[in-house]
């Protein structure tokens, strides 16, 4: 199967460039075809840097929730699940969380991807954000932002389309962690390192690993 897409890729950019060669660029390779290509070949390299584990060629994944075993106590459980339907598809998120402490007043938590899954020692090993491209916070593929939970200490998100991320290929988002911190994420307006950092969103109240699931949660 993966050389037979190989195969298809070398015809797609050998056909591309030979037709360039002898100046067809008015056919064939102009600017829109060029991008549908770029396109088709992204997605074929997706699919080969990632097993896909539907036929649909769609991607999902899901990050079960844990309290940070080093900031105790806390209860916080639930799910962040995720889809993408292809490569070149924006990818969708949806939360399901509960057992945040209300004390205190309501107040809002930063959640991020970071880049680490060791998660044996608490949330610490987690790492710093998930960074694929050297960019500073809040640019983050993984800076989702804050929210709210509401009295009862429940968090819940329908399934909407993300401005960035991707469960395809090298930065994919399977692999990595979810935190979910005890304060407010400063989107980069701190006026300090740690915000361009990490926002300057506290302590880890939680964390999980992100990986492949079959299917979103009913
Ligand atoms: C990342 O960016 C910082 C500052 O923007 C720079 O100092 C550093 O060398 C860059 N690292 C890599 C690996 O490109
Ligand atoms: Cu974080
Ligand atoms: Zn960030």
């Amino acid at each position: 199967m993966h050389s037979q897409v190989v195969l298809v890729l070398l015809i797609f950019v050998g056909a591309c460039s030979a037709s360039r060669r002898l100046g067809h660029n008015y056919h064939g390779c102009c600017s829109s075809n060029m991008r549908n290509m770029e396109e088709k070949v992204n997605d074929l390299w997706g699919q080969l840097l990632f097993p896909v584990n539907h036929k649909s060629g769609a991607l999902y994944a899901v990050c079960n929730v844990r309290p940070n075993p080093t900031f105790p106590p806390s209860s916080i459980s639930g799910s962040i699940s995720f889809r993408q339907l292809s490569p070149s598809k924006h990818l969708e998120m949806m939360m399901d969380i509960q057992g945040f402490t209300c004390s205190g007043g309501p107040h809002l938590h930063g959640i991020h991807v970071h880049t680490y899954a060791d998660l044996k020692d608490g949330c610490e090993g987690a790492g710093p954000h998930f960074n694929p491209f050297n960019v500073s916070h809040p640019h983050h593929p993984g800076d989702f932002g804050n929210f709210h939970h509401d009295a009862t200490g429940h968090l819940v998100k329908p399934l909407r389309r993300l401005l960035k991320g991707t469960l395809f290929g090298p930065e994919s988002f399977i692999g990595r962690s979810i935190v979910i911190h005890e304060g407010e994420d400063d989107l980069g307006s701190g006026g300090n390192p740690g915000s361009l950092l990490h926002g300057n969103s506290g302590r880890r109240l939680a964390c999980c690993v992100i990986g492949i699931s079959a299917t979103l949660p009913s």
